[in-house]
């Protein structure tokens, strides 16, 4: 079943013919699937781990011994939100709120306001997924199941991961019965073909890419025709984060959203901005630029596995204002899973 008819199709079996509550989403997702995608949330929990054990060690190191909860408490924890890169504004606003509740008696000890910021960074990530964010992400379309081939862009600045969240994308898709290609459209780096087959064939789908220096619409258009021809469910199309020729990076992005979708009515169906979470602020900002350029329908955050700042999840979803649909947690294939509001904040303050 294609991955994007699954959840709906598991609340279905679950007997639902309404909209899950976030526990029953909790549940389905929690439940044994093909192998490898098991117990995701354990292994978000276990991707935060850095982040959670900075924000621990600051947070006990101020409590200890206090029965209170006083301005320091309160001025320390900001900057321990701060030092995760949950984002300035966002951490003075939730101990904001914090001092009001503590003033209004309605918030006690350290458990409560635990409580208190993890509901707040729930919120963040929810309105985020809702896409409440007016002008930056493209409107939410639903599927049709007859859509093929279904078509996903995939971008961002270069070094972020983009190629590396294919190969496990592809093997994720493929693993849960569609048919996959992916279309080399990258060809900025000589080695980036190169990269990408050896990742076709760890997850054992079809690659179709020219020589390096070809222009990227022109493989693009090449994948597109293939994809019919091989009656292909899900063409995923790896980009460059820079280009040899003086043409605009984004321009040559949206010449090949136009030729997607002259060759298949809807496409690209997807566009997934890829962003490097080591990266931070820093990343942050060249975000920014691509969803000035591109109409991004979700983010992918990889390296959450490699950074003690793993807060730049709340910063990058509220600044971005779309939905996080994957984070990387390593760099092997099975390393892509699900994203979960609810596991990433419990895995930030179990
Ligand atoms: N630890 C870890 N490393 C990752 C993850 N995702 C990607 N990487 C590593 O990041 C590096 C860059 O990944 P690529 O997939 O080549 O990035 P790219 O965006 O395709 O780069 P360009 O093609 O140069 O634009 C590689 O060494 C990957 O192994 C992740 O989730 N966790
Ligand atoms: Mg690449």
């Amino acid at each position: 079943m294609a991955f994007w008819k699954r959840k709906q199709q598991d609340l279905i079996s679950l007997g639902l013919n309404r909209a899950a509550t976030p526990e029953e989403e909790r549940v389905v997702r929690e439940e044994p699937k093909s192998g490898d995608q098991t117990g995701f949330y354990a292994r978000i929990t276990r991707a935060v781990a850095s982040t959670r054990e900075n924000l621990a060690g600051r947070i006990d190191s101020v409590i200890s011994g206090k029965r209170e909860l006083d301005a320091e408490v309160l001025d320390h924890l900001e900057e321990a939100l701060i030092s995760a890169d949950i984002g300035a504004q966002t951490s003075l606003d939730i101990i904001d709120r914090a001092r009001k509740q503590i003033e209004r008696k309605q918030l006690n000890d350290i458990d409560e306001l635990k409580r208190l910021i993890k509901s707040e960074l729930r919120g963040i990530l929810e309105a985020a997924a809702e896409g409440r964010k007016a002008g930056t992400v493209a409107s939410e379309t639903e599927i049709p199941i007859d859509i093929k081939p279904y078509v996903m862009m995939i971008v961002g600045v270069n070094g972020v991961g983009k190629t590396t969240t294919i190969g496990k994308l592809a093997h994720r898709i493929k693993s849960e019965g569609s048919n996959v290609m992916i279309c080399a459209a990258d060809t900025f780096r000589a080695a980036a073909n190169d990269q990408l087959a050896i990742w076709a064939e760890r997850s054992g789908v079809p690659l179709i890419q020219q020589k390096p220096g070809a222009d990227p619409s022109a493989v693009l258009f090449d994948a597109l025709a293939s994809a019919r021809a091989r009656d292909v469910d899900v063409l995923i199309v790896d980009t460059a984060g820079r280009l040899h020729t003086k043409t605009n990076l984004m321009q040559e992005l949206e010449k090949m959203r136009r030729i997607a979708g002259r060759e298949v009515p809807g496409a690209p169906h997807e566009v997934l901005l890829i962003i490097d979470a080591v990266t931070g602020q820093n990343g942050l900002e060249q975000a920014r630029q691509f969803t000035r350029a591109v109409p991004i329908t979700g983010l992918v955050l990889t390296k959450l596995d490699g950074t003690a700042k793993g807060g730049i999840v709340i910063a990058i979803a509220k600044e971005i204002g779309a939905p996080i649909r994957y984070v990387g947690i390593g760099e092997q294939l099975n390393d892509l899973v699900e994203f979960s509001a609810e596991a990433y904040v419990d895995g930030l303050f179990c």
